[in-house]
């Protein structure tokens, strides 16, 4: 049996789940040095909701399994029941820090507390902790510190400090306890000394990750921040200890952004669909994804933190173990490439990203093209490259053989000297390839970029920048150069709901438009965006040089019913 949790439960779940405001003090650049070096790391999430693992009295609850006992709405007293039988006897921080290590990870962080209110290390503040409530008895924290600082991997803590489902003071559990409620009880008695157990019981403690910052107050977070500058001045601390109190930010869960912000930042991501352990979840990302996405973020300038979810015998799932060792060989041989990089200056490409440190660009090739040659803008000088290369008026183009060489993705080395140009957007027409015109890069005029989140399963965000707020004159458009001739298909993927179908719009390019109807994508059940890639026709680039793709509403219905993700061009005749 399937229960559906999306919409029910917890309806306001983006207002709970969002905050990636930081605080600007000039501290962070400095205490953030080792952040930033690192690039990539493994997240661990791991508790007593491990054991059950996504299934209750003999029902599914598909999705983060970490959030089963507000799912099935777990009475405390059954809950705490679960500690009797959590005894994850495979449980091995050794080889833990081995695989991190294997992955090419440099720190790692698991949950000390999720939002259960189970603390996976002794506590003295509450029982309801894995030494004093289960036959294990261990503290894996303790066995986790020991092995990092073996093993040469910083070690930083998961910690819920707004929701916890245990205590009827805090935050979150809404089936067993009254709306009123002394929050700063909870604070006093149990967030506070349990931090500043993790603080001081564990060794240096490279960060403190909070998390759901919901409602707490501005006085809240700072009391939780001066805590743990008292005890650990060189802790960083996520922005989602709320009230833009943070070191660094943490963007939307699994958002691999177009753009970056401003500030030290990391994305955090899953390998599958879920945090803590399913036995419901098969869906692995293959290790070219993965990479795409960690390159993809160090090319922003962001940290790339990786989950796991051991199971409630405290062992690595096997695909887990093969896919890290898989993406870490590859990041192990392109070490260069990954750690110490800064943000590059050359922007998102068709094919790829770049990744870059003085003197050097390393171009990640995510997308092969077909046809032997990849193009860049490039006005630095060219010093050093393996392959033959044309450089005329700031365009390289660099032969390439006709399959990647390099498995799962090929990275060329680029010797470079003087400034390099920001060259993001507008960028080459590649061939070859599908170019994707993306929301955040368009010219517009008459509508708005916006942003859509939205959960698949329960807990499983997803994120995309679009163009909204259409009506009759909007327009959204895309300066690129043409490198060749050619015919491509135009392509568009929106959302159209049921109340802007049939909308009209035209496109143009060089000399061609032609109109073309918005067509229903369907409603959006449970707050989810439903979008369509729609194929629009063929347009002809009948000689090289610069163009201007453009998308204008001309007979717009609905109220912001229609909203555009992309535009691309794929190659047609070859
Ligand atoms: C939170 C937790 O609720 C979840 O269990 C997990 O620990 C995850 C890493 O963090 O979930 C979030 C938080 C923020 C967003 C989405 C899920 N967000 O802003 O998109």
């Amino acid at each position: 049996m399937t229960k559906d949790t999306t919409d029910k439960i917890v309806p306001d779940m983006s207002e709970m789940w969002g905050e990636t405001t930081v605080s600007r003090h000039s501290g962070n650049a400095v205490r953030g040095g080792w952040f930033r070096e690192s690039r990539f790391a493994m997240f661990i999430h791991w508790g007593l909701y491990s054991e059950p693992a996504g299934r209750w009295q003999g029902q599914s609850y598909h999705g983060i399994a970490e959030w089963l006992m507000l799912c099935a709405r777990i009475p405390v007293r059954e809950y705490e029941q679960t500690a009797a039988r959590f005894n994850p006897i495979e449980f091995d921080a050794g080889a833990w820090v081995e695989l991190a290590r294997a992955a090419g990870m440099k720190y790692i962080v698991i949950t000390a507390k999720h939002h259960d209110g189970f603390a996976m290390f002794k506590s003295s503040a509450s029982p309801f902790n894995i030494v004093d409530a289960t036959p294990f008895k261990r503290d894996p924290l303790k066995e986790l510190a020991e092995a990092c600082r073996k093993g040469g991997l910083k070690l930083g803590f998961y910690y819920s400090q707004f929701q916890d489902w245990h205590e009827p003071d805090a935050d979150g559990n809404s089936w067993d306890f009254e709306p009123d409620r002394d929050f700063n009880k909870y604070l006093r008695e149990k967030a506070m000394p349990q931090i500043r157990e993790l603080l001081t019981h564990y060794g240096p403690v490279a960060l403190i990750w909070f998390d759901t910052p919901g409602s707490i107050s501005p006085e809240a977070s700072q009391e939780l921040v001066d805590t743990v500058r008292q005890l650990q001045p060189d802790c960083l601390v996520n922005s989602r200890i709320g009230n833009g109190l943070g070191d660094y930010a943490t963007l939307g869960d699994q958002e691999i952004p177009l753009t970056a912000p401003d500030c030290l930042w990391e994305t955090v991501d899953t390998h599958n669909d879920a945090w803590g352990y399913s036995v419901l979840d098969h869906n692995w990302k293959s290790p070219h994804e993965l990479i795409s996405r960690l390159v993809r973020l160090v090319s922003l300038g962001g940290n790339y933190m990786l989950n796991v979810g051991p199971t409630g015998k405290g062992a690595m799932p096997a695909e887990s173990g093969r896919i890290l060792r898989q993406v870490g060989a590859w990041v192990q041989r392109h070490a260069e490439s990954i750690y110490g990089t800064t943000r590059s200056p050359l922007g998102l490409q068709a094919w790829g990203c770049a990744t870059y440190r003085l003197g050097k660009l390393f171009l990640h090739v995510l997308n092969w093209p077909r046809g032997g040659e990849l193009w860049l803008p490039l006005q630095a000088k060219v010093e050093s490259l393996d392959l033959p290369f044309t450089h005329e008026n700031g365009r390289l183009c660099i032969t390439i053989p006709e399959l990647p060489p390099e498995s799962p993705v090929t990275v060329i080395e680029l010797g470079v000297s003087g400034l390099i140009e920001a060259a993001s957007f507008p960028h080459y027409l590649q061939p070859g390839l599908v170019n994707k015109f993306d929301a955040p890069f368009a010219a517009l005029s008459h509508c708005a970029l916006g942003k859509r989140s939205w959960m698949e399963r329960f807990g499983d965000w997803h994120h995309a920048e679009v163009i909204e707020n259409w009506s009759d004159g909007s327009t959204a458009q895309w300066s690129f150069t043409a490198l060749k001739p050619g015919s491509f298909y135009l392509h568009a993927t929106y959302e159209c709901r049921p109340d802007a179908d049939g909308s009209e719009f035209e496109m143009s390019l060089g000399g061609q438009r032609w109109l073309f109807p918005a067509l229903n994508t369907g409603g959006s059940a449970g707050g989810r965006v439903r979008f369509r890639r729609v194929r629009l026709g063929l347009v002809t680039i009948p000689v090289a040089g610069e163009y201007t793709l453009a998308i204008r509403g001309v007979n717009v219905k609905g109220r912001n019913d229609f909203i555009l993700q992309t535009v691309e061009l794929e190659p047609g005749d070859e």
